[in-house]
């Protein structure tokens, strides 16, 4: 090589590397923050930190779904002690296909099996154990669920993954040193003897092991093992790729932002994460219903991508059971789901237990696919397509109707709010907003509002908080040849990647209904502002609101008990007490509940309304029971009267333990309250 050449070539090769560089950098899903770091300056690095390849890969598939297999399915229950006779599993109509054949039907894109629960029973055939399907009498020993479930996800082409439990009832090393090494073992096994596989599910449930020991978990030298084996994995829960959303019920948060804060304990694990994405995990209580807004991240240590997903089973329990074939959710209560998980920014993993049989039930299969009918017809024809759009501030305004998520619309200099106009293409009547971000380059928006032109005015349809990968809403259905959306706050210049306006199809029309809309707009309420009482105040997770949000005239979320209004106490009675300070003439008292027994929260087995002059001696008017518990949501209790009183109190006794044939069987009960209201 001549030395001009020779020069070039080093000239060359070192672009190549500061180039690669900068790229491994610009894909970095993580960020420290600086000491000499500004509040504005920490928002800005938020709005900037974006997802990893194999994050982003994730967060598109929109569908994923879980399989919960094994011995629970023929002991009839949801969390096995371990030990189980092995000749209990016995498949009789086992067919993966039918299995992986359904959820392709339903548009899934990836499933998760679960190889081993937290019984330490094995779906494949583990060297390191006999608790397997080794020593059933399925094919004589010698079948292997892991494998036909991985064959029928390459012969439809959609993702594979595995959930592992590591809590384990049956395995003697639990809670030694030793069982990191066994887990090592397993997870080897299944991370080099079934092809490609796409997701890792590590559970957070931890409990006793068989020798009443708790295990402490190497949680990074499993993470190490699977970048190095599976490196297109992403790791779940308990891992540094994907949060779970805090609840088991569907309905994420509708505030969902997929940069969270890394705190003072992590600050190590990012000087020390050589890799372009992080291999630690940022571990908190994801229950909270406020995670990373501004005032979350400003105290900050580091941010990181970790978006969330929302486990949910088609049926109350993980497991099947015969009990609970005429309790699979309706496709219209998946769909309502699909909207508060994938349309508030999260991946949906939708759990879908095989009977005993070894097949997905006709229940679930008939729901599972009305549901994908209901999905296909709303997003048939976007509304807005053929728009004429005006921007004053924007840029590449007709990005957003492009069908592309990696292309988008922004704003122009340094403008963090904007106003897309839509003319459209004549009257069109539609009741669902879809919004994307193009993520690719963060998470900004803040807060927005849709209006449509009616005859000669701008009138509001809806507002909204975040957006990120997908934001989907819902309303009365408007009828308008004119609408305008407002970003009225980002973290940054605001993009949007796409923006559909939608009808829905008959049988899910919205209808917001009453008692939607009494707690949106609550009746200005006697009780407000008047010193009020509780016996005991709630549980410290679940009291954001402060002791007197039961009756500050803001009423909690009507999907979500975790937004941080309502109060929740576990195992303990309500019991508040208003004092109006004057004697006043009571017409009407309402008091709100939580029912969502999949989440542990129960209506109360009885409402007590008293009434005093002294607020010492008080007398019962009247008392209700039997609200039943198969109907979620919010649920509202009246009581009509006619009385004068200075106190009033109401009591509300929590539902008591959990009944045969829930999950949480004789656990606690949660009693979930917000809002009184007196009139
Ligand atoms: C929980 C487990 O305890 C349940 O059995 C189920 O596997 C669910 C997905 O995660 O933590």
């Amino acid at each position: 090589m001549s030395k001009m050449k020779n020069i070039k070539f080093i000239y060359f090769s070192t672009l190549c590397l500061f180039l690669s560089q900068v790229l491994i950098m610009k894909a970095q899903n993580y960020v420290q923050i600086l000491p000499t770091d500004s509040p504005s300056d920490i928002i800005k690095k938020a709005a900037q930190t974006t997802p990893s390849v194999r994050q982003l890969r994730w967060q598109e598939l929109e569908l994923t779904a879980f399989f919960h297999f094994g011995i629970n399915t023929y002991t009839d229950r949801e969390w096995g002690h371990g030990h189980e006779d092995e000749k209990l599993f016995n498949p009789t109509q086992f067919d993966a296909d039918q299995w992986v054949s359904v959820c392709k039907q339903a548009g899934i894109k990836q499933v998760i099996l679960t190889a081993k629960h937290h019984d330490g029973f094995c779906l494949w055939q583990s060297a390191y154990t006999d608790h397997s399907v080794k020593h059933s009498p399925w094919k004589d020993g010698k079948g292997d669920v892991m494998k036909e479930v991985s064959e029928a996800c390459k012969k439809h082409k959609i993702g594979f993954g595995v959930y592992l439990s590591p809590w384990d009832r049956t395995e003697s090393s639990y809670g030694t040193d030793a069982y990191n090494d066994f887990f090592i073992n397993q997870l080897t096994e299944l991370l080099t003897k079934y092809g490609q596989i796409d997701e890792v599910w590590f559970d957070g449930a931890n409990g006793e092991g068989p020798n009443g020991k708790r295990q402490v978990y190497d949680f990074e030298r499993y993470y190490k093992l699977i970048r190095q084996l599976q490196p297109q994995a992403t790791i779940a829960i308990m891992g540094p790729d994907v949060r779970w959303v805090g609840t088991e019920s569907g309905y994420g948060r509708e505030t969902e932002w997929s940069v969270m804060p890394i705190d003072a304990r992590l600050q190590e694990s990012i000087a020390k994460n050589s890799q372009s994405d992080a291999t630690f995990a940022p571990m908190g209580d994801m229950t909270d219903s406020d995670l990373a807004s501004r005032s979350k991240i400003i105290g900050a240590k580091g941010l990181i991508w970790y978006p969330s997903e929302t486990d949910v089973s088609i049926r109350p329990g993980w497991f099947y059971h015969e009990a609970e074939d005429n309790r699979v959710k309706t496709p219209e209560k998946l769909f309502d789901i699909y909207f508060s998980s994938v349309g508030r920014n999260s991946v949906l993993l939708l759990n879908l237990p095989p009977d005993k049989r070894g097949l997905i039930h006709e229940n679930d299969v008939k729901n599972l696919l009305a549901w994908r009918k209901l999905i296909d017809e709303t997003f048939k024809t976007n509304m807005a397509k053929g728009a004429k759009i005006v921007s004053k501030n924007g840029l590449n305004s007709t990005l957003i109707l492009d069908g592309k998520n990696n292309t988008h619309f922004t704003t122009k200099g340094q403008d963090t709010t904007t106003t897309i106009e839509l003319n459209l293409n004549g009257m069109k009547t539609f009741d669902v907003l879809l919004l994307q971000e193009n993520i690719r380059i963060g998470q900004r928006i803040e807060s927005f509002k849709l209006e449509y032109w009616d005859k000669n005015a701008w009138k509001e349809v809806i507002t909204g908080t975040t957006v990120g990968y997908k934001r989907l809403m819902r309303f009365d259905a408007i009828t308008t040849n004119k609408v305008r959306l407002h970003i009225l706050s980002s973290r940054l210049n605001p993009t949007i990647a796409e923006l559909g306006l939608y009808k829905l199809p008959p049988s899910v029309l919205y209808k917001a209904n009453t008692l939607e809309k009494m707690r949106k707009s609550p009746k200005n309420h006697k009780a407000v502002g008047k010193p009020a009482q509780l016996k005991t105040s709630p549980d410290p997770k679940y009291n954001k609101g402060g002791d007197k949000a039961w009756q500050n005239g803001t009423f909690g979320s009507n999907t979500a008990f975790n937004d941080g209004e309502w109060l929740g106490w576990n195992g303990q009675n309500f019991e508040g007490t208003i004092d109006f300070q004057k004697s006043e003439p009571i017409k009407k008292v309402s008091i709100d509940f939580f029912n969502l027994t999949q989440s542990w929260i129960f209506m109360p087995s009885e409402v007590i309304l008293l009434a005093s002059d002294d607020g010492i001696n008080f007398k019962e008017i009247e008392k209700q029971s039997n609200f039943g518990i198969a109907e979620e949501g919010v649920r509202r209790v009246n009581f009509k009267v006619n009385i004068q009183a200075k106190f009033l109190k109401i009591v509300a006794k929590n539902y008591g333990s959990i009944p045969k044939g829930y999950e949480g069987f004789g656990s606690p009960t949660w009693l979930f309250v917000d809002e009184v209201v007196v009139e």
